[in-house]
């Protein structure tokens, strides 16, 4: 265990009382000087640490910002987040957590940044990332078929809608196929790629952004949690309620579940609707009529006929 968690714990288990930093030190064995630094390190990732001259320290506040060890307290889940990192600022959590997958790291793994600098939405659209939004990767290594990878991203928008629902009571909309958005605004998105060989996957990027505390300014209408609800975002409470619901679904879908399917629709603001899928060749328009469990929408076209989208862009046309 790091120094710094073990301050963070031995202040938390005693939250009335100030401990000096020889005390502490005694305690983990480390110098007081050591304590110091420690602590000084801590107040920047933003816990409230009160510093009791010539008597000691004392935690009035844990951090709001997602490190590592406040994700990990109270974490109810086996496989997502047991294993996490935290940046303050990257690139791409989802280009980081590829590179940690190559290099082997377990399924659940969690990178998590407080700003991404080239935040990705699909086919390399920018993801605006400023402070005060959530941006994680998670990977997952399922075994299956490249074809079923579709799924994963719907899985992962329902997870978001139960957690900001249990959460906040808000009613987060999923628009066909990786967007979460409310009153057709956009709140946040799914970006899930894969890497592996025609037949096997060798391991699936979940990449998840929303708009938790800061509304941004993009080339579409957008909304944030706190914009809608008015009030600040327990960014820490709301990863842990995702990956909680993640992890229940993804495990019922690798025991062969579509259960998932049916309440995936409830939440959908796509179907029903007139809509226009531009797809890398082709433009086409009709009636979202249903989902399929591969993820695939099927469209009425104007002569009757069904067509079978995988992948779009999705416009709502009524
Ligand atoms: C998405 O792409 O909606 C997927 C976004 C996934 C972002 C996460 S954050 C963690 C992980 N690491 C990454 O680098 N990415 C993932 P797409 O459907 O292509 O939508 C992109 C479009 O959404 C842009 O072209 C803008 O119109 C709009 N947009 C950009 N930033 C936005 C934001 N913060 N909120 C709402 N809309 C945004």
């Amino acid at each position: 265990m790091a120094h710094s968690d073990s301050i963070v714990d031995f202040l938390l288990k005693e939250p009335d009382r100030t401990l000096s930093g020889g005390e502490l030190g005694r305690r983990i064995g480390i110098s007081r000087t050591a304590v110091w630094k420690n602590v000084q390190a801590l107040q920047k990732e933003g816990y409230k640490i009160e510093v009791r001259k010539g008597r000691g320290y004392k935690l009035n506040a844990l951090t709001s910002t997602p490190v590592a060890r406040e994700i990990k307290r109270g974490l109810s889940t086996k496989i997502l987040g047991r294993t996490s990192f935290y940046y303050e600022e990257v690139e791409s959590t989802n280009n980081i957590a590829k590179e940690l997958a190559r290099e082997g790291s377990a399924e659940g793994t969690l990178v998590i940044a407080g700003v991404q600098t080239k935040g990705r939405g699909r086919l390399d659209r920018a993801w605006e990332s400023p402070v005060g939004g959530i941006y994680l990767s998670l990977i997952l290594r399922p075994g299956i078929h490249p074809s079923s990878i579709a799924r994963l991203t719907l899985l992962s928008g329902l997870a978001v809608v139960r957690a900001v629902k249990s959460l906040y009571d808000l009613k987060v909309w999923l628009k066909w196929p990786n967007d979460l958005v409310i009153s057709d605004t956009k709140l946040g998105g799914i970006l899930s790629e894969m890497e592996g060989e025609a037949e096997n996957v060798n391991f699936v990027v979940i990449g998840i952004g929303i708009n938790a505390n800061r509304n941004v300014t993009v080339d579409i209408p957008s909304t944030s949690i706190k914009a809608e609800i008015g009030r600040e975002v327990d960014i820490i409470g709301l990863v842990q309620e995702i990956l909680k619901e993640l992890e229940r679904l993804y495990l019922e879908f690798l025991e062969g579940s579509t259960t998932f399917l049916d309440e995936y629709k409830k939440s959908s603001n796509t179907l029903g609707r007139a809509v226009e899928i531009q797809g890398r060749d082709k433009t086409i328009t009709g009636r979202a009529l249903d989902i399929d469990s591969d993820g695939a929408l099927l469209l009425q076209m104007s002569d009757g006929t069904i067509e079978k989208v995988l992948s779009g862009d999705c416009i709502h046309l009524s």
